[in-house]
């Protein structure tokens, strides 16, 4: 067994072990890949500040996110089709955040259904929601995710449209994979995982099946979804959903001042600053880069909540320090699902945690919560050269 320091070393065990194009799936963004890529290289803009002899007994990365308390503000992120990574993912990645503290967030898109998820688990997780224009699907997701007890809905709203990511078509993604001889070639040297999905029964779309007549695999999904994601989302349709919901309720995809404010006088338990992981609008800045001006647009009214481009506690820190209450990893665990199953998702916490608590203490921070921009060195231009 390799020796697992870094979230690096789990991507690099689940390109080995994953089928190509459910790797490919994951480490892929829309068009180009800019945002995609943004989002990571400009967490390593922002530098953080040393200090030293300052007591270091008793830290705590113990916080709240919506009012829930966390072990550290780090929540799994919607994810599509992670019961493709590993046999069973959602169930797999679900027990490990509940074992360690953090909220799971289980897509519309999932491969283990809610009921699934809710039968395998003994807490509440968060439910993920698409505007769908189909309201009977959208008023029985919500009714089964009311049932399963989830905690948070977190409605996804940058995603009336499929941004294309070019990997996934010439992949030619299915879920099971089609068996092409290049998807053959490539399952001969990934037995294990071909091991694991023949022992399970859960190899389509879970919350879809049954509901969405013919969709049993990606292909014909995605003419679905291209059908049913709701061109005309507005404000309007997202009060009817919040009221229907009637519990937290968290708006994802807000990348602009103006939405922020608009979402926090919505009256939004949180909203996430988010580009879908560069995998909507290519050319969209990244979170982190947007982050600072939303908060201050913002300020109390709406807590704020970040993804895009965490790979470390580091950057977990980062982003608190520039104001989010709360962050997103979503490939940083995919990585760890796909190495290792379980296991390899409670790794990814574990790295992603000693990191933020070793990084506080060498910042001269005992409390998670007092992060701050004092803790930050950020390049004068880093929000203000993209007017
Ligand atoms: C085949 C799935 O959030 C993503 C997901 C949404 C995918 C919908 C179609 O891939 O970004």
């Amino acid at each position: 067994m390799p020796v697992i320091t870094c979230i690096d070393d789990l991507k690099r065990m689940h390109r080995r072990r994953t089928p190509k194009m459910f790797f490919d799936y994951c480490e892929s963004g829309s068009y180009s890949e800019q945002t995609f890529r943004d989002n990571v290289s400009d967490f390593g803009a922002i530098r953080l500040r040393q200090k030293v002899a300052v007591d270091m007994a008793g830290r705590s990365t113990a916080s709240k996110m919506i009012g829930q308390p966390v072990a550290m503000p780090v929540a799994l992120a919607p994810v599509g089709l992670t019961g493709m990574q590993a046999a069973d993912g959602e169930i797999k990645a679900a027990r490990a955040a509940e074992a360690f503290g953090v909220p799971f967030t289980l897509s519309t898109m999932s491969i283990c259904s809610v009921e699934d998820v809710a039968a395998a688990t003994t807490k509440p997780f968060w439910f993920q929601l698409y505007v769908m224009r189909d309201e009977d699907f959208v008023d029985q997701m919500l009714e089964r995710a009311q049932r399963a007890s989830c905690s948070a809905l977190v409605l996804t709203l940058d995603l009336q449209i499929l941004g294309q990511r070019h990997k996934d078509l010439k992949n030619g993604l299915s879920a099971p994979p089609k068996l092409t001889l290049p998807v053959m070639l490539d399952l001969a040297t990934k037995w294990g995982w071909g091991l694991e999905m023949l022992r399970t029964r859960r190899r389509s779309f879970g919350n879809i099946v049954g509901h969405a007549k013919g969709v049993g695999d990606t292909s014909s999904l995605m003419s679905w979804t291209a059908e049913q994601f709701d061109p005309q989302l507005d404000w309007k349709k997202i009060a009817r959903i919040r009221d229907k919901w009637g519990g937290k309720i968290i708006l994802k995809g807000i990348l602009d001042e103006d939405d922020a404010r608009r979402a926090a006088d919505f009256g939004a338990d949180a909203i996430v600053v988010s580009n879908h992981g560069g995998r909507q609008l290519d050319g969209a800045l990244s979170s982190i880069r947007m982050l600072p001006g939303i908060v201050r647009a913002v300020g109390d009214r709406v807590e704020v909540h970040m993804d895009g481009g965490i790979r470390s506690g580091q950057d977990v820190l980062k982003a608190l320090a520039m104001g989010a209450k709360g962050t997103y990893i979503g490939r940083s665990y995919i990585y760890g699902l796909g190495a290792m199953g379980e296991a390899g998702v409670r790794r990814a916490l574990e790295v992603i945690w000693k990191e933020l608590d070793i990084s506080m203490a060498l910042c001269g921070e005992k409390d998670v919560k007092a992060l701050g921009p004092h803790n930050l060195l950020v390049p004068r231009d880093f929000e203000g050269n993209w007017a």
